[in-house]
């Protein structure tokens, strides 16, 4: 049977990341797939193509959640850019009375777009406890566990420890690139055991969209039956090949290109998992 995976996220027209990235990586698990729009990001090609953000109005938010749920039965539940607190606390709302798997990738700073930490204790309070695995990169992990800036693997497991203690059940650290060094590093916490996954840097470009689009594939690598461990292995070859395979595009930040491990894969591409 096809399995429907909702994202509740920010469009990014550009398409590397948001809701467009999620869509299309619901399609690589054959997945049906629909999205509940929270904000919207344009970019002023006047000013350097800055990113301009608007929040969609929380009722309108209400409404779509509401519609779709009535509408779908899913399998997973994955939130993205929520922008503005009344619309984090929205779905809070939603997904409190639904035992659905929920992939929370808590966005909290965004390429180019700066950070939004005013939403930090809302998380922690509101969504972490509900998370079945929590994505945060470096920046969000330490924002969210209140640690000083993360520059190591030891660092990462123990945002992932407190990450943890907060509720959510299962941490996905996403180092990717940003660790010193030639791998591009995550970690997944489960309460008792790290697991570490290890791919080679693929390329020197910013890309945007790897992290939606990692989160994104957990969320429908779980809807079709997989482990949580499975998912997650199998998120960071398809980001790995989408990085690897990235459209250069004006802004000067590249799109992840997100069927590249079905349509170009690359051979220096390999997650190794200890
Ligand atoms: O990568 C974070 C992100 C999430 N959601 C939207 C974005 C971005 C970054 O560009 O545009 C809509």
């Amino acid at each position: 049977m096809t399995s429907k995976v909702l994202t509740v996220a920010g469009s990014d027209v550009s398409g590397g990341a948001g809701l467009e990235a999620d869509l299309k990586m619901f399609e690589e698990y054959d997945a049906f797939g629909t999205a509940a729009v929270t904000c919207i990001v344009t970019f002023d090609p006047n000013e350097g193509f800055s990113h301009v953000l608007e929040f969609i109005d929380p009722e309108v938010v209400t409404r779509q959640l509401e519609s779709t749920l009535a509408v779908h039965k899913f399998d997973a539940i994955k939130s993205g850019m929520l922008g503005s607190v009344e619309n984090a606390l929205v779905l809070a709302e939603k997904l409190k009375t639904n035992e659905l798997p929920y992939v929370f990738d808590p966005v909290l700073v965004c390429k180019g777009a700066g950070t939004m930490v005013d939403l930090k204790d809302l998380f922690v309070d509101n969504l972490v406890p509900l998370a079945t695995v929590i994505t945060p990169n470096l920046e969000e992990a330490a924002t969210l566990a209140d640690l000083d800036p993360i520059d190591s693997i030891e660092g990462m497991i123990e945002a992932a420890k407190i990450i943890h203690s907060q509720g959510a059940k299962n941490v996905v650290v996403k180092g990717g690139a940003r660790l010193a060094g030639d791998d591009a590093i995550d970690i997944i916490f489960d309460g008792q055991t790290v697991t570490t996954l290890r791919s080679r840097k693929v390329n020197e470009k910013l890309v945007n969209g790897a992290g939606c689009s990692f989160a994104s594939s957990i969320a429908a690598g779980i809807a079709t039956g997989m482990s949580i461990r499975e998912a997650v292995v199998s998120a960071k070859e398809k980001v790995a090949h989408g990085i690897a395979n990235c459209l250069d595009n004006a802004t000067g930040v590249a799109s992840l290109l997100h069927p590249a491990a079905r349509t170009q894969p690359s051979p220096d591409v390999a997650v190794s998992v200890d």
